[in-house]
């Protein structure tokens, strides 16, 4: 799959202001800082599409790319960081699970973790809540440009094992390494929804 244009659609912090065109929506979930919106960036070739930042917390809301005219990358706020005020920490939590939850369009989610560590417990969490709740989910480690490649395979190994999933896709947003491997990913849940 080769994505051709995406266009930044809407920011919501309520179901009330979700998108109502009814296209299928894939949602990326994970820590504070472990290249959400940089991988949407990388993904549609957009240096700047979704704000990135080096400082965690830089989303704060649910926001929606449509991408192609055929589906949407939903951008989500980051948890699991204690530099965050508490009023808007506790906020996030509702937000994301009443995404999550109640979100009919969506299709299948993309869990980020961060290749340069060894499985962290608000990814191993966010994992167990994803398996209890039935979602379809896949997990992305990120960031590996930083790791050395002789590390790759046990660390992909370390959290698949750790967050209940065989496979784990090496991804960097800095080489683009695992690009096509996270877009086939995401034709996946694209086909699957349709039956
Ligand atoms: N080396 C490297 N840095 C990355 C990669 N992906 C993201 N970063 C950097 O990590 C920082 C955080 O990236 P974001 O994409 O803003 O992270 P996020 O998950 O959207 O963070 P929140 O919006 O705070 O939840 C930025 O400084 C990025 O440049 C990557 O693949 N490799
Ligand atoms: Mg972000």
């Amino acid at each position: 799959m080769v994505l051709k244009e995406a266009r930044y659609v809407c920011s919501a912090v309520k179901p009330s202001q979700y998108p109502v065109d009814e296209l299928p929506e894939v949602a990326l979930v994970g820590r504070s800082n472990v290249g959400k919106s940089s991988l949407i960036n990388a993904l549609v070739g957009r240096r700047s599409l979704a704000r990135t930042s080096s400082r965690p917390g830089r989303t704060q809301t649910i926001n929606f790319y449509r991408v192609d005219e055929e589906f949407y990358l939903v951008d989500l706020p980051g948890y699991g960081f204690a530099n965050v005020p508490k009023r808007i920490r506790d906020a996030w939590g509702p937000m994301i699970e009443g995404y999550l939850l109640g979100r009919r369009a969506l299709v299948g989610i993309i869990l980020l973790v961060d290749a340069r560590h060894a499985p962290n417990k608000n990814d191993m969490q966010m994992a167990d809540w994803l398996h209890h709740h039935q979602l379809t989910f896949r997990v992305v480690a990120t960031k590996v440009d930083k790791l050395p490649r002789g590390r790759w395979q046990g660390r992909l190994r370390e959290l698949g094992a750790a967050l209940g999933t065989d496979e784990v896709c090496a991804f960097s947003a800095n080489t683009g390494h695992g690009k096509d491997e996270v877009l086939a990913l995401i034709e996946e849940f694209l086909r699957n929804s349709r039956h």
